[in-house]
């Protein structure tokens, strides 16, 4: 046992429940796996950027908090990995193992995620700000034997460990050790013993890497479930489209509990070996800027969330600062509206540059490349390799009419593409066109016959350039993070007062939409402001602050289909101001 590491509970009843899994084994979960190959993420962004001679660049410029500050070079990055893998590995997790990744964006997060690959293991990174309803519903779709968190959010996983009967080990990476619970274990990595070198595992292309979580309107959310060979397509998307070179300072501003966090956020910029910062505290414009000057950030990847807030806190702001060091901007995960363009290139001297890409896709699929003349308001043209068209949405035939408006699609194969929804099959084969019946993940995934749909709706002009128009679904879209009408209106249904309950997207002028719910109430419950204020609490407590109904509308009943389901489309055209139109022709959907 390591000095940074007490396993207090061992001997205890879950320690028990793990003793015979075959601690250290390399069975690959996929089969698939070359004897001898080794391609694993962990290892290529950290061991083999020191094996190229560059062990002392800093790989990661920390602030947190206050005045909180650290700098970690890529030799650190590969002890520190492997202080976690082999704590792991110690810990008898093993490969294909679930691990979670629950806590904010604190360095160990960023060392963990790689030390989590490098052992085999798959590593789910969960956004700290769940509340422990979603978080229950995710580690037990995925049947997560670890969790890797911090004092600040163990409580949450304590009230839902007994109903988690696979999550095995909780362990804590930072805060007091003196003040865990019996069997919860406390390991600081930068404490613990160094780890020089650890025997990774060898994992080949289709060994499973990362698991995130991603919501759809039907349903509790689906656990996208990536592969090693990712790290191809979000490598040269993160060279070719953010431009990063290795003199660069990068600051991709999205959480690791998001695809943006991990696809260009740990995998991208490190894999190429390139310096990248992470800001870990609240959002102020004035930080922001102190932030960029202070770390001389080149290349900037954030969110249209984030720009309009920028914008709203106006250019007078912005002159106190010197943004000099800037020399690339992008932006993904909402529409980007062409004035925030047009704003950013006369404030900054820089154009935010859009990309469109999804959780399912992995890396970047359409982009506004450096150098392109950009046409504001445009998601760009299809990355290098990647064939895309917008379908027809009823015949799901390609377009080729100029500015027709079809469904975004794309030919399968990508090397980062997902590869399952974790134990969902049939959620997978549906989002291809053109599959036969039983055909297999590895079928669909790699039949450039088919067609993926996005889910989204767009149209191509006559230059190729891609113009985003709006989800296919009923999924809401808040200031880049989607959240699922499903997952609000169960939690919604849970509250004391309320009978049913609809949820939508209203607009938003900053975050394009909030969450606003419709709800009917049970006998004796009247509507009020303070009942209003209690069912937002408890959303806001239970899944998210994202996820919490910025509004509340009470009704006598709930407009539904002659089936029976709850109409959200004509709810949604209500509050954006849309033709609802003939009634009938939204019945079906
Ligand atoms: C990377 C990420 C994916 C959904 C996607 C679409 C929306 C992403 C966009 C965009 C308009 C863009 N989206 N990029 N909409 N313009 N440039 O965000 O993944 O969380 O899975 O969201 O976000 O609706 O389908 P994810």
């Amino acid at each position: 046992m390591t000095e940074g590491l007490r396993a207090e509970r061992q001997g205890g009843p879950r320690a028990e429940h793990q003793g015979g899994r075959a601690a250290g084994h390399l069975a690959d979960t996929t089969g698939q796996r070359e004897e001898g190959e080794l391609l694993n993420i962990g290892a290529i962004c950290s061991d083999r950027v020191c094996a190229r001679g560059h062990a002392d660049r800093v790989a990661l410029i920390w602030e947190g908090f206050g005045d909180r500050k650290a700098t970690y070079t890529f030799g650190d990055l590969k002890v520190f990995s492997n202080g976690f893998a082999q704590m792991l590995v110690d810990q008898g997790i093993a490969p294909g193992d679930r691990v979670c990744l629950f806590m904010d964006k604190i360095p160990s997060l960023y060392f963990a995620f790689l030390g989590v690959l490098k052992m085999g293991g798959v590593v789910q990174p969960l956004f700290s700000a769940f509340g422990d309803e979603s978080l229950e519903v995710r580690l037990a779709s995925a049947g997560t034997t670890a969790i890797l968190t911090t004092r600040k959010h163990v409580k949450k996983v304590r009230k839902i460990l007994d109903r988690l009967p696979d999550l095995t080990h909780v362990i804590v990476v930072e805060g007091d050790p003196s003040k865990l619970k019996d069997g919860e274990v406390f390991f600081d990595v930068e404490s613990a013993p160094r780890v020089e070198e650890f025997d990774v595992y060898r994992s080949g292309p289709e060994t499973p890497s990362v698991l995130h979580y991603t919501s759809g309107t039907t349903g509790q959310p689906k656990g996208a479930q990536h592969a090693h060979d990712s790290i191809w397509g979000q490598a040269l998307t993160t060279s070719w489209v953010l431009d990063l070179k290795e003199d660069d300072i990068y600051w991709c501003t999205a959480d690791p509990g998001w695809v943006t966090g991990t696809s260009y956020g740990i995998i991208g910029p490190w894999s190429l070996g390139v310096t990248q910062c992470v800001l870990d505290s609240g959002f102020t414009s004035a930080r922001w800027y102190q932030f960029i000057a202070d770390n001389h950030v080149t290349v900037w990847y954030s969110a249209p969330t984030a720009i309009r807030s920028l914008m709203r806190d106006g250019d007078e702001l912005v002159a106190k600062y010197d943004l000099s060091s800037l020399r690339h901007l992008a932006s993904v995960g909402e529409p980007l509206n062409a004035e925030a363009v047009v704003w950013s290139e006369k404030t900054y001297g820089l154009a935010f540059h859009d990309t469109f890409w999804q959780t399912e896709t992995g890396s970047i699929m359409i982009a506004n490349y450096p150098g392109m003349p950009i046409k504001p308001g445009s998601m760009g043209k299809p990355f290098p390799g990647i064939a895309a068209a917008v379908l027809d949405l009823k015949t799901y035939e390609p377009l080729t009419e100029p500015d027709s408006v079809g469904l975004i699609a794309f030919r399968p194969g990508w090397p980062s593409m997902f590869r399952a929804y974790l134990n969902e099959p049939a959620k997978y084969a549906s989002r291809f066109v053109g599959a036969a019946d039983g055909a297999t993940p590895d079928e669909l995934r790699t039949d450039t016959s088919l067609w993926y749909v996005s889910g989204d709706r767009s149209s191509v002009d006559a230059d190729g350039y891609f113009w985003f128009v709006g989800r296919d679904d009923d999924v809401i879209n808040t200031g880049g993070h989607l959240v699922g009408p499903f997952e609000i209106e169960s939690a919604l249904v849970e509250h004391e007062a309320v009978a049913e309950a609809a949820a939508v997207g209203k607009p938003d002028a900053v975050n394009m939409e909030v969450v606003k719910a419709f709800v009917t109430l049970k006998p004796g419950f009247e509507p009020s402001g303070d009942l209003e204020l209690s069912i937002m609490n408890f959303i806001r407590k239970k899944l998210s602050p994202l996820a919490m109904p910025q509004e509340i509308e009470y009704k006598d009943k709930l407009p539904r289909t002659r089936s029976g389901k709850i109409l959200r489309r004509y709810l949604r055209a209500i509050e954006w101001g849309e033709d609802v139109g003939d009634l009938s022709t939204l019945e079906d959907d």
